[in-house]
């Protein structure tokens, strides 16, 4: 039987600027996991296995519990490994909240994915293409011409964000975003997809450089020393294949107590119902059906089982920016 520590197993590929949102945070908290490392398209037969369908990375799993979006997996880490690096100040917290919000919802992303150099291996892949067509639903999206075109507006936005960042978080020269002695997680909220793009050769323009953002260029550069330090002093992640995890499953437990459902929820939904639920953004043509065992105003989780074993497996979702519905509601037409 393989080794998992703390029955954390991270399914993730390297390059991710997801993906690396939970490896620094692992890195920086010194907690030892497992890794299953992902092709970066599809199929992932590892996680048909294990008949999870949301399809995007990173997925985390701790015991059977299997967690979608990083956001949701951040929180989850850091209640379940205290003391942990979200601020117990309200504000602070809103902080976190909304910076996760700029950077993963409202756009930073999706503008900085619109700068990756067009002769970069993947983006001159039919199969990436096609692949990323069906993640994002941008028929041509990736298609040579539409990134040169889409590139300069891309480049005002992320001049903002840069510009953001040099003028209000760190104008004052402090070394992380909540003047803390360490990353805190306002930094790990922040910091990733400057931290893409800075190590990206080509992505960004010579008017994005240390020269007019000073204060942002030197925060990346502790950032990627106080994650380059923990990762050398720290434990290495045990790297597992695909049957390694099925095998572990089949003896694994579940982690967290399940059957709580809001009363009040709008959906109106009820524990046992046969429900699907998929992210609404990107990757929405993955949906994962089961019975509903937790509804709250955070989070949904449903029941089902993996394929190679037939174990019992809870997927969780968080609410903002996924969908929820019951089966016989004809899922697949909404
Ligand atoms: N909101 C999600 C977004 C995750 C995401 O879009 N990940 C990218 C990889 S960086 C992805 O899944 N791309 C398509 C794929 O790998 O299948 C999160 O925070 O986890």
């Amino acid at each position: 039987m393989s080794d998992v520590p703390n029955d954390i197993v991270l399914y993730h590929y390297t390059f991710s600027p997801y993906a690396r949102r939970i490896v620094w945070y692992l890195q920086l908290r010194g907690i030892p996991y497992a890794q299953c490392l992902q092709p970066a398209i599809l199929p992932r037969l590892d996680l048909e296995a294990l008949n999870v369908n949301y399809r995007r990375i990173p997925i985390l799993s701790i015991g059977r519990d299997f967690y979608c979006d990083t956001r949701l997996i951040l929180r989850k880490l850091d209640s379940k490994f205290p003391p942990g690096l979200s601020s117990d100040d309200p504000n602070l917290k809103a902080l976190e909240r909304l910076l996760e919000r700029w950077t993963v919802d409202a756009g930073i992303f999706g503008r900085a994915v619109q700068l990756i150099p067009t002769d970069l291996p993947n983006m001159r892949d039919p199969k990436f293409h096609k692949d990323r067509e069906a993640f994002s639903g941008r028929i041509g999206g990736w298609d040579k011409e539409k990134m040169e075109k889409a590139r300069p507006e891309a480049v005002v936005h992320i001049r903002d964000a840069f510009e953001l960042m040099e003028s209000t978080l760190l104008a004052d020269g402090r070394d992380w975003v909540f003047k803390t002695e360490k990353p805190s997680m306002g930094d790990i909220e922040a910091v990733w997809p400057f931290h893409w793009l800075t190590d990206m050769p080509g992505a960004l323009p010579d008017t994005i450089s240390d020269r007019q953002f000073p204060k942002v260029f030197a925060w990346l550069d502790r950032f990627r020393n106080a994650v380059a330090q923990a990762k050398e002093s720290g434990p290495k992640p045990v790297t597992l294949k695909g049957k390694d995890v099925v095998e572990y499953m089949k003896t694994a437990q579940l982690v967290e107590s399940s059957g709580e459902i809001d009363v009040n929820d709008p959906l109106g939904l009820k524990a046992g119902d046969e429900v699907e639920v998929w992210p609404i953004e990107t990757g929405f043509t993955h949906r994962d059906r089961g019975k509903l065992v937790t509804l709250t105003p955070n989070e949904v989780v449903v029941s089902k089982h993996t394929r190679h074993g037939n174990k019992e497996i809870h997927v969780h979702c968080q609410r903002w920016g996924f969908r929820v519905a019951k089966v016989e509601a004809e899922t697949s037409k909404i």
